[in-house]
């Protein structure tokens, strides 16, 4: 079993999108195991994004993770890393697969409704830096 971190994006929740990226995970038959509601501070988005500050888009992104609230979750299921990729679609919305939530929802290369886990160590990492292992049920 492998476990990775789910951020439904600023947009994602302002958007009313709860419902459907959820729905999308369970249909999935990837388990969530830890969920929150969240508004990151400009320290706590820095954090997460760390490996992302040399990038040209790092103070617009941050300004975007801090412009509401989020919804975090860990979802378990077997290769569920690979896997939850493969159901949001490609960063570029533009080239997500059909039927993906980036391709059926996203507005914008930045704005693209969700955040997943790319590797095993950025799922530890992330998964840490969001949960305590009281939230996290078994
Ligand atoms: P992903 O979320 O698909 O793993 P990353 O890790 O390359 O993509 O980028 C992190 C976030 O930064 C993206 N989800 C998106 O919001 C934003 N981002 C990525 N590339 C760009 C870009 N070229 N211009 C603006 N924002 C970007």
């Amino acid at each position: 079993m492998e476990r990775t971190l789910s951020i439904i994006k600023p947009d994602g929740v302002a958007r009313g999108l709860i419902g459907k990226v959820v729905e999308r995970i369970e249909s999935s038959d990837f388990r969530i195991v830890a969920m929150k509601m969240l508004h990151m501070t400009k320290a706590q988005a820095e954090g997460f994004y760390a490996v992302h500050k040399e990038r040209p888009f790092f103070g617009s992104l941050m300004d975007f993770m801090t412009s509401g609230a989020v919804v975090v979750m860990i979802l378990e299921a077997e290769d569920v890393i690979a896997g939850y990729r493969k159901l949001m679609g490609a960063t570029n919305y533009k080239e997500a697969e059909e039927g993906t939530i980036r391709a059926d929802f996203a507005t914008d290369i930045e704005k693209n409704v969700v955040h997943g886990s790319d590797s095993s160590e950025s799922a530890a990492f992330e998964i840490g830096y969001f949960f305590n292992s009281f939230e996290i049920v078994g």
